[in-house]
């Protein structure tokens, strides 16, 4: 798991990082809405470096950090939800690192959107490079069925 600095100046270690990634967790602190707005950013710069074979299936989980700083909320977490929506259907969470809500839940949810992605890349390889649909040759395969939206 790798963890990569927010500023600017280290931008240009993301593909370093974000090679060969099996999902993404994109997060946001619930009182900047700055940091809400930048998500889309953030998302399509890993979609560029990391490069996916098949990048619209992608697994990205949302996460609001800060939840028990409720008091100063300034992204709605219906908001987020209908962008996760917009985006593919992307898990959501709020969280909170000081008080631990939902941090388990959330890291579970990330290792198996990766485990499965990467079932997809090791049986659906051939298929999501070439011939995607009723002509695939592995479209009867039972590996198919990991191939999310
Ligand atoms: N109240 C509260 N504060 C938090 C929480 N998570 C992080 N913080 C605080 O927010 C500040 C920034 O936290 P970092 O973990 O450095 O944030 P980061 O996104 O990793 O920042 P960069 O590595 O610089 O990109 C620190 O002062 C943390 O103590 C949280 O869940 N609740
Ligand atoms: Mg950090």
């Amino acid at each position: 798991m790798w963890d990569t600095a927010g500023q600017e100046r280290y931008q240009s270690l993301g593909i370093a990082f974000y090679k060969g990634a099996e999902c993404c967790l994109l997060v946001y602190d619930i009182t900047s809405s700055k940091s809400f707005e930048t998500l889309a950013n953030w998302k399509s710069e890993f979609l560029r470096q990391a490069a996916p074979r098949n990048p619209d299936a992608f697994p990205f989980v949302v996460l609001g950090n800060k939840a028990d700083r409720e008091q100063e909320r300034k992204v709605s977490t219906a908001k987020v939800e209908n962008w996760c929506k917009q985006n593919g259907g992307m898990k959501h969470f709020e969280t909170s690192a000081k008080d631990q809500t939902n941090v388990d839940k959330a890291f579970e949810t990330a290792a198996r959107l990766a485990l499965e992605n990467q079932m997809v890349t090791m049986y659906c390889d051939p298929c999501l490079s070439r011939n995607v649909g009723p002509s695939c040759p592995s479209a009867a395969a039972p590996a198919t069925n990991y191939l999310r939206r």
